[in-house]
């Protein structure tokens, strides 16, 4: 059979190891089913084209591999683009597929008419309709080439009549599509940290995403400083728990200790951290950025010294040429701050804490506990983050991803399914909230259908429970009619769906509910019952957001009494 366009495209995608395409086929993506199925790589046809999106944006965040996803004409392409900002906000390289109709019904407000180049324009880094044979190799190029590039999401619109005309010459230059190797700062810009390092005295370093792969590294450069390390939500996984350099993360999913370390240092370096929150960087005290995205250097706190580079191998260089530090009061001090945060965690998180009811901190704890070693958790939005963010204790070869910079409700389970479809003998949790699970909650259908044994861990407290909390915070009574929602019976749901469901309404059933759902073989669902009303850890509270939360309460209080 003659090769169509069609071919060439997925005949790129097998050539640089995409192994699977997450989509739901539809009219203009047949030519694209067709020559799929005719190819190594999997189909995985999913619920929702949201779930595709987001399970090729949980690939790509994992492995910093392209992922791929692609949606039909008009609304399964509208369907995708929600997904895909999960990809463009943690920058990770993602291929979607528009299917269009043919050329001949494109501006004549035909059925299912949308301008898909014009849709994905803000969530993508490149879109680019295919609209002849010719043009095809060399805009697939292009289109993987910025994926990977940025990297973000690339676009391109496939019409129906172009896939499956007869193709005209393969994609060229394959070996160029790969994802950009490390690169170290220049010699002038290492012996300017240096010079900056030797004549601070007490120094913190945060470690964000692009410290993955640097842990020997941060370990060497922390003892020959004294600096204690910490990070950002994204480096969480990088070390264990309770390695003694590690002294916890920064702002909602953080420690005081951290906040505290981070306020009164002299000089605090950030490694490939773009750690948005401004009011959780120094206010005074010198920074020194260093990152491989020129972008990001001195936005985010007044910088003293912004360095191109990859973490590993700058600090490689850096090592060679930084003095040693004697003082070690600075880590002690901040290394006993940290254990008396750790305590505290332990308390809240143990089981026993109340007979009657389960708190969301022991969820998290079980579930961190019955993992295993390796597994990869997927965090939903909402104070579900807070909970898993600050309760796992993560073993360093454990993987955490959640929906860091798009922080959007309802992408955990999509995104994990995407990372199980990876590796099925891998352990991979999803914990999430109940709203979250609810708004895509087919894609646990998808799970069953594709032999994808995730595992859904849900904290369900029958609420959109961090509205309550931002609400507050802003000085508003919580609205409880739109905040609060009955839930249906997620245990049986899982099994209707043939998977398998478990359910704990009592502390002394969390434990073996947990750890029986991740010893099942496929997927499963644990419906956890959890106080609604439980708080999080502020690290840090001002007088004007206490003041907020004061006012809100006594709203909250009139309204009860009067029902207005
Ligand atoms: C897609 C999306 N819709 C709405 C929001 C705003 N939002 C942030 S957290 C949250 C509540 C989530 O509720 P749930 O999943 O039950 O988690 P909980 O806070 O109860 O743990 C909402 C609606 C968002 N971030 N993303
Ligand atoms: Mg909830």
């Amino acid at each position: 059979m003659a090769q169509m366009v069609a071919d060439v495209l997925v005949g790129v995608l097998e050539q640089i190891g995409v192994r699977q395409i997450f989509g739901l086929i539809g009219d203009s993506l047949n030519p694209l089913g067709d020559a799929v199925r005719r190819s190594k790589i999997e189909w995985i046809g999913v619920r929702h084209e949201e779930g595709a999106a987001l399970a090729a944006a949980g690939q790509a965040k994992l492995t910093g591999r392209l992922g791929v996803c692609a949606g039909t004409t008009g609304p399964g392409s509208t369907h995708l683009v929600a997904g895909l900002y999960e990809a463009a906000r943690d920058h990770a390289p993602v291929l979607a597929l528009s299917g269009d109709m043919v050329t001949k019904l494109r501006g004549i407000d035909y059925f299912q008419t949308t301008e898909p180049d014009l849709l994905f324009r803000d969530v993508s880094l490149y879109t680019e309709t295919i609209t002849s044979a010719a043009q095809a190799p060399s805009v697939i190029h292009q289109a993987i080439a910025a994926a990977y590039a940025g990297p973000g999401v690339a676009h391109l619109t496939l019409p129906l009549d172009v896939m499956a005309a007869k193709a005209e010459g393969e994609v060229t230059s394959v070996a160029t599509l790969r994802p950009h190797p490390e690169f170290a700062a220049s010699a002038a810009d290492i012996t300017a940290i240096a010079r900056q390092i030797d004549a601070a005295a007490n120094i913190v370093i945060m470690c964000g995403n692009g410290c993955h792969g640097a842990a020997d590294e941060l370990r060497a450069l922390s003892d020959r400083l004294k600096a204690p390390l910490n990070h950002s939500f994204k480096g969480k996984d990088i070390m264990p728990f309770d390695d003694p350099h590690w002294m916890g993360g920064i702002g909602m999913v953080g420690t005081k200790a951290v906040y505290n370390a981070i306020m009164h240092c002299d000089l605090l370096l950030m490694f490939g951290t773009d750690y948005p929150f401004s009011e959780f960087l120094p206010h005074k005290g010198a920074v020194i950025q260093i990152d491989e995205r020129a972008s990001v250097l001195g936005r985010r706190t007044p910088t003293a010294l912004g360095v191109m580079g990859s973490v590993r191998p700058t600090m490689k260089l850096l090592l060679d040429q930084v003095a040693a530090k004697s003082d070690g009061s600075f880590f002690e001090h901040v290394t006993s701050e940290r254990r008396k945060w750790d305590a505290m965690l332990d308390k809240q998180a143990d089981p026993k804490r109340s007979r009657d009811r389960i708190h969301p901190q022991a969820v998290a704890r079980a579930a961190s506990d019955a993992a295993k070693r390796d597994a990869v958790f997927v965090i939903d939005t909402g104070l579900n983050t807070l909970w898993s963010g600050n309760w796992i204790r993560q073993s360093g070869s454990q993987r955490i991803l959640a929906s860091f910079n798009n922080c959007a409700v309802g992408t955990a389970l999509g995104q994990a399914n995407g990372i199980q479809a990876l590796d099925r003998s891998r352990q991979v949790i999803a914990l999430t909230g109940d709203g979250g699970f609810n708004m895509l909650m087919g894609e646990f259908l998808t799970a069953v259908h594709h032999k994808l044994p995730v595992k859904v861990v849900v904290y369900n407290n029958s609420s959109l429970g961090l509205i309550v909390l931002e609400a507050e915070g802003q000085g508003l009574p919580a609205f409880r009619e739109a905040i609060e929602f009955p839930n249906p019976d997620f245990a049986a749901f899982a099994r209707a769906c043939g998977g398998h469901g478990f359910k704990a309404g009592q502390p002394d059933e969390l434990r073996g509910a947990i750890t029986e759902a991740f010893a099942v073989d496929g997927p499963a669902v644990v419906d956890c019952v959890v106080a609604a009303d439980e708080l999080p850890n502020m690290p840090h509270l001002d007088l004007k957001l206490a003041g907020h939360y004061a006012v809100a309460k006594i709203k909250e209080a009139v309204i009860a009494a009067t029902g207005r």
